[in-house]
């Protein structure tokens, strides 16, 4: 036994050892997550290839790989065709799932592999096919496939070392983008959503469309006619989006279904899921890729309308585009990469909230479900299934750029951990069929290695990000931001410095997005902080909704002086007890981390963290 006095002293030094030896602490600390990012990097990477090499033992060049029975199918075509009665004898496909790993490819580094996949592709990919194609899809994963791979076969990085590549990739972008065309020859301008690549728009074609089959071709679209220089592309997407928004209804909402050749909605009732999803991500993110002010118009009365008519606390239901009426409340797979573009548009506390919550569900289940029915808290009885999606797993590379907080990080290991021991077979990863059994279908999606493979990896390793600016596609196909790509940016718009704002201490990141969404937004919320509104975040007026705490002085003084980790995310205080004068309604927000000061903000504020800019 040790005498008295010497425990008394250990307990003592264990006591006030940490002030002895911050810095070691912090250090040890970010060992800690350096070690974890670079393992969990690594797990990512496997993933990547154990599907892409499946991939290419057992499927290519057919469009994505059955990993259960080692084999392919043309998804492509088969989508519009289920029959395949007009696809040609010898059809082998296009090769989908090698165009949708090209990005991911440079992102990871290998860029032997991505050269040999343009030179596979210029040689043999051919678009003159008899194929009843899904413009969307076509648009999202071909079309934004080509174009980002022949970016970054040509910009500075020198990838490429065969010295063989002529644009052949945008060569055939071109050419697909020719084939989109006929689509649009409606009487509103509004694409058909069905084209056959050979013939054009088919006979008895049907006219319903939805939102985003519509309102999402405007980023692919557009960087084809900025690297030809033909307008056609864009003029067309914009044309169609254009028509879109004017059929919003006077609450700013849309509904999900439409007709093409007449204008009219089919389906009145929309959310920000499963037909419209990207409808909003691209009016924002077309905005930062182009420049254009009306995008932005267009993105901030939607954004507004989403938060103030489908907003329920973290959640967001359905509702009724002619009477904001709630009618579907569910939530879907598909909903979790608004917390994503949350976090573009520097409305990180909402998507803190709503993140938190498909985690909750994720982990629940294991993996998320396709539809869950919010007002039963039960499953919707035919949508149990989870086909490798990525949405959850983009959101969390948002909110980890943005806040640093190594929870983020925990997220990610758990869904990299759930994909591993669910999903990963023999020939692949398989698609789960029903979440409750964990039964798999013999379907690996393109997406998987496009994004859900990509940004888990940018989260571990973001290296291809530093230096760069780049907006991420719908089917997260990199896009560089370029200023010759805008067609105008208002003074307004551009800090003095375009990354950082001066601060009494610190430097403090901000968006250019900053400074023209959330003027009132304070940098600097170390006492107290001022009110800080954001213009495109509606507060949600129910207080059962809200995720806050009451702070007193002394936690507030405490949340200041310690070390941000511990602390800082809303997540971690609400287990706390915390007693004394409710004094003020604050909220902790954000994720500071080592030295970073912690954030107190109050209820419906807003902080930016992302950045994004112009090269020249
Ligand atoms: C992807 O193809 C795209 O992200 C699309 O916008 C909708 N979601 C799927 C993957 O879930």
């Amino acid at each position: 036994m040790l005498p008295r006095q010497v425990v008394k002293w250990i307990l003592v030094f264990l006591v006030i050892s940490p002030s002895l030896f911050p810095v070691s602490v912090s250090e040890a600390d970010s060992s800690y997550w350096s070690a974890k990012k670079r393992h969990m990097k690594k797990k990512v990477h496997d993933m990547f290839y154990h599907a892409y090499e499946n991939y290419l033992t057992h499927a290519f060049p057919h469009d994505e790989l059955k990993p259960l029975s080692k084999s392919f199918t043309d998804s492509l075509s088969e989508l519009g065709n289920l029959k395949l009665e007009h696809l040609p004898q010898h059809y082998n496909g296009s090769a989908l799932t090698l165009i949708e790993s090209m990005s991911s490819l440079v992102i990871m580094g290998n860029n032997t592999e991505f050269e040999r996949a343009v030179l596979w592709l210029s040689e043999n990919l051919n678009f003159d096919v008899d194929a009843r194609i899904n413009l969307f899809e076509c648009n999202i994963r071909v079309l934004g496939g080509l174009v980002s791979a022949h970016i970054l076969a040509t910009d500075s990085a020198n990838r490429l070392v065969q010295g063989s590549y002529k644009n052949q990739l945008l060569t055939l972008a071109e050419d697909l983008g020719r084939r989109f065309l006929p689509a649009f020859d409606t009487p509103t301008g509004l694409p058909y959503a069905w084209i056959n690549l050979k013939y054009g728009v088919m006979e008895n074609e049907t006219t319903e469309t939805s939102t985003s089959g519509c309102g999402s071709l405007i980023l692919e679209m557009g960087a084809l006619s900025r690297l030809t220089g033909d307008p056609i592309y864009e003029s067309a997407a914009l044309r169609a989006l254009r028509r879109l928004w004017s059929m919003r209804s006077s609450l700013n909402l849309l509904g999900t279904t439409l007709d093409v050749t007449t204008g009219e909605w089919i389906e009145y009732s929309s959310g920000i899921g499963a037909g419209v999803d990207s409808f909003y991500e691209y009016l924002f993110k077309a905005h930062i890729l182009f420049g254009k002010e009306d995008f932005w118009r267009m993105f901030h009365s939607a954004y507004l309308a989403v938060q103030k008519y489908f907003r329920h606390g973290p959640w967001y239901h359905e509702a009724d585009m002619r009477n904001g009426k709630a009618t579907y409340w569910q939530l879907t797979s598909l909903q979790a990469f608004w917390p994503g573009l949350q976090v573009l548009v520097g409305d990180i506390a909402a998507a803190n909230s709503s993140h938190r919550e498909f985690v909750h569900v994720w982990k629940k289940f294991g993996v998320l479900p396709e539809r869950y029915l919010l007002d039963h808290l039960m499953l919707h009885p035919t949508e149990k299934y989870y086909p490798l999606r990525p949405e959850l797993a983009e959101s969390t590379f948002y909110l980890y750029q943005a806040t640093k907080d190594p929870w983020y990080l925990e997220v990610g290991e758990s869904i990299v951990n759930s994909l591993n021991s669910y999903t990963k077979v023999d020939g692949g990863f398989a698609s789960i069929r029903d979440v409750t059994t964990m039964q798999l279908e013999d379907h690996q999606h393109s997406f998987f290695l496009a994004e859900t493979c990509k940004y888990l990896y940018l989260l571990f390793d973001d290296s291809f990000l530093v230096d760069r600016n780049y907006v991420f596609t719908t089917e997260g196909h990199p896009l560089p931001v370029l200023s010759s790509w805008h067609d105008r940016l208002p003074e307004a718009y551009i800090p003095r410095n375009w990354t950082f704002l001066p601060s009494e201490k610190q430097a403090r990141r901000a968006s250019a997005m900053t400074l023209q969404v959330c003027p009132a937004t304070s940098l600097d919320c170390r006492h107290r902080c001022q009110q800080v509104k954001s213009a495109c975040h509606i507060p949600d007026a129910r207080s059962d909704h809200r995720t806050c705490i009451y702070v007193t002085d002394e936690l507030s003084n405490e949340a200041q002086q310690s070390e941000g980790r511990k602390l800082s995310p809303i997540i971690h205080y609400e287990g706390l007890k915390v007693s004394g004068k409710k004094k003020n309604l604050l909220r902790l927000e954000s994720a500071p981390h080592n030295n970073e000061e912690i954030r107190v903000m109050e209820d419906s504020g807003i902080h930016h963290n992302s950045s994004w800019t112009a090269h020249q």
